[in-house]
């Protein structure tokens, strides 16, 4: 079949993509210069469909914030509190299992777990709530820490990253989520995040992590100052760390919220920005096995079109979203396993629930087994 491109300058592209080839740098930048947003989502769902056929992958999660103080003041955030802010909250190791076992309808596969740099809490108070999570909830995978977290944990521990990970792992750590990359750029970190860990260090942890066989996430926080250079730039620095160490599971582009940050000014990225941005991520991560379409922050609607447009995964159940939501988040903070299945269904597809390793989970309300 012949495809014609209202933007032929894609057409390159597309014998690539069509061929298995990799993209380079300046496919990447005449891709996110295109207007042709249906080409994008063509060969992008052509990758899409290629790796994973019509699947979409979706997982019943509870994320769990232990505490919103931070010592960063990055602008880009709208969740971090200082400690005597009284809008603050940390919560005590009680509180942090008590949270777990509450607020979710079908048993859950996954804690997401993430907060603010603490001043106080140390290395081995976290340990000990990883080591009772697991206690508590055996069968849960925990998928705690952003590398940020790990850096931090590292300095007021005075012990170097690896060993960091080390005691996160034996506590009970079975993956890192994604969190915390941003932009790699740093003239645009300096703005956006110049109290996190660099760009450089963020990929140093990430690789150490898969070194001691902890696979993990990773995301790109765009629609604030950046351009298309430094996206370009950070999709293929991943990529790079991916053909080394094969230990990135899922890339998810994160749109940045601006209300109640130190960037309030800057406007909203806009439905078909959030759909290229998946389709180029689709089309330039050829090594990263996952796309997801993040519905809390794309909304249910947009991150079903994503599903055409080269995601295969729409993330979990969530149950109580706080990053989001602190920063203007509209959409809800939690969905039932139901609503999921619902919604990639109607979207033409098939739902395939996953554990955090993209499993396959057969379960019944109260209980899940995995097939491994
Ligand atoms: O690290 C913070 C970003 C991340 C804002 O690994 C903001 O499966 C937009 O990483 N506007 C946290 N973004 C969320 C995250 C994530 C979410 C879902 C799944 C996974 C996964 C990871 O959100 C932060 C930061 O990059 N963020 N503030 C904001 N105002």
């Amino acid at each position: 079949m012949q495809v014609v491109f209202e933007d032929s300058r894609l057409k390159p592209i597309l014998e690539k993509v069509e061929a298995g080839g990799r993209l380079s740098y300046d496919d990447g930048i005449a891709m996110y210069r295109s207007a042709d947003i249906l080409a994008l989502g063509y060969m992008a769902n052509l990758v899409r469909e290629r790796l994973h056929g019509s699947i979409t992958y979706f997982n019943v999660n509870r994320h769990i914030n232990p505490t919103d103080v931070c010592v960063a003041s990055c602008r880009l955030c709208a969740f971090g509190k200082k400690a005597r802010d009284p809008k603050s909250y940390t919560m005590s190791l009680e509180q942090v299992w008590e949270t777990a076992g509450i607020g979710w309808s079908e048993a859950v596969t996954e804690f997401h777990i993430v907060g603010g740099l603490h001043p106080e809490l140390t290395l081995d108070w976290y340990c000990q709530m990883l080591s009772g999570l697991k206690e508590r909830f055996p069968q849960v995978h925990l998928k705690a820490f952003t590398m940020v977290e790990v850096g931090y944990l590292s300095q007021r521990a005075k012990i170097s990253i690896r060993e960091t990970l080390e005691r996160l792992k034996d506590a009970g750590v079975d993956s890192l989520p994604g969190g915390g990359a941003e932009i790699f750029c740093d003239r645009v970190r300096r703005v956006i995040c110049d109290h996190k860990l660099t760009g450089q260090e963020w990929l140093e942890t990430a690789r150490t992590a898969h070194q001691l066989g902890l696979h993990s996430n990773c995301t790109m926080l765009y629609g604030h100052i950046e351009n298309e250079e430094d996206r370009v730039d950070h999709l293929i620095k991943l990529r790079e760390l991916q053909d080394e160490t094969g230990g990135l599971v899922t890339f998810i582009p994160l749109a940045f919220h601006p209300d109640n940050t130190a960037l309030s000014h800057i406007p909203k990225t806009t439905g078909f920005l959030d759909i290229k941005q998946i389709a180029i991520s689709r089309l330039m991560l050829d090594n990263i096995p996952h796309i997801k379409a993040y519905w809390i922050m794309m909304t249910p609607s947009v991150a079903q079109i994503a599903l055409r447009f080269g995601a295969d995964d729409i993330d979990g159940t969530v149950v109580e979203e706080k990053i989001y939501h602190d920063a203007g988040a509209t959409t809800s903070q939690s969905l039932r396993r139901g609503d999921l299945l619902r919604l990639i269904r109607k979207a033409g597809r098939e739902p395939l629930e996953r554990d955090t390793l993209y499993r396959p989970v057969t379960r019944t309300e109260s209980t899940f087994t995995v097939l491994v």
